[in-house]
């Protein structure tokens, strides 16, 4: 598809604010020191045929969590947004689990279940982006960012994989899309809190400062423009080695790279999907040009996912959103 604009959505989160980031050209991303990225989750970065992305719709969140914004998804369209805040139901779907805790310093299943309007387990879901679902982690301080693709059992229950997750407070994200009943179509994005007990559960990370460099696996990923929240912006992503261009970088789902961003203090969240398609066997970079529109100022961290030499690579950086 078109490499050129691909605007995608998503939603974020937060407070208030909803951060759209669309994604413009296709290039590649970036990548930087993440935080605890798991290798393996995919990422996902466009769309893949399905256009419409998911459009968020605030509601009341309803995880009696943390009342956090959640995500809200994005939209096929160009523009963007919608903004919520985290929450466990919206549009009459709801993500349940019976794990309100997960264990520390080890690998973990979470098993969920995605209810639709009629309260019965959906157990159809349109692919986006190569997957039918799109399952990421994060720490209430915004470390430990994990991004991964669960499986599900014919009775629609999913189980995500975790790698070891450190003790304290987390939210779970599932962004899909139903392939039937009322939401069909439309994208989703629901959360819930899980607890993770343990020493240092109440220690938290200080959010690194709003940086436009990061470096990961040898990888330098430097970040340009400076959104403003509801403006439309640029932000151009570049990639190098050494000082010098990367120009390898792998389709990973069907694009060059994936974005997603978590809004300080409420953990909205907001995924980005390029519109552009990588084909398969072709190679992007060094550049990547976002079209951002962030809706909503403060601090986000970023998390950009590229792949090289069948390598995921996840690099974080605090991007700085002044307000309106
Ligand atoms: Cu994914």
């Amino acid at each position: 598809m078109s490499l050129s604009t691909r605007t995608r959505t998503l939603a974020l989160t937060a407070g208030a604010a909803v951060l759209v980031l669309t994604l413009t050209a296709c290039g590649s991303d970036p990548a930087g020191g993440a935080d605890g990225a798991n290798g393996k989750g995919g990422m996902a970065g466009m769309d893949h045929g399905a256009s419409a992305a998911a459009t968020g719709t605030p509601s009341a969140a309803t995880d009696g969590h943390q009342g956090h914004p959640m995500p809200g998804t994005g939209t096929a369209t160009a523009t963007a947004t919608a903004a919520a805040a985290p929450a466990a139901e919206r549009n009459g779907y709801r993500l349940t689990s019976a794990a309100e805790t997960l264990p520390a310093g080890a690998p973990a299943e979470y098993r969920f279940t995605v209810t639709g309007p009629d309260g019965r387990p959906v157990t159809a879901f349109a692919t986006d982006q190569t997957k039918r679902m799109h399952f990421y982690a994060i720490r209430s301080d915004l470390t430990g960012f994990q991004h991964l693709h669960p499986e599900m059992a014919a009775d629609g229950t999913w189980t995500a994989p975790l790698a070891a997750l450190t003790a304290g407070g987390w939210r779970v994200y599932a962004s899909f899309v139903p392939d039937s009943g009322p939401g069909k179509g439309t994208g989703l994005v629901l959360s819930r809190t899980v607890d993770v007990p343990g020493e240092g559960a109440a220690a938290t990370a200080e959010l690194p400062a709003a940086t436009g460099t990061a470096t990961v696996d040898g990888y330098t990923v430097t970040v340009e423009g400076a959104p403003a929240a509801g403006r439309a912006g640029e932000l151009k992503v570049t990639v190098t080695r050494d000082g010098r261009p990367v120009t390898d970088l792998q389709p990973y789902l069907e694009t060059f790279a994936h974005l997603t961003a978590f809004h300080a203090g409420d953990q909205a969240f907001a995924h980005l999907h390029p519109q552009a398609r990588a084909e398969a066997g072709s190679t992007g970079g060094p550049t990547l040009s976002f079209h951002a529109e962030l809706p909503a100022g403060g601090d986000w961290r970023l998390f950009l996912q590229f792949q090289t030499g069948g390598t995921l690579h996840t690099v974080a950086l605090t991007l700085r959103v002044a307000p309106q």
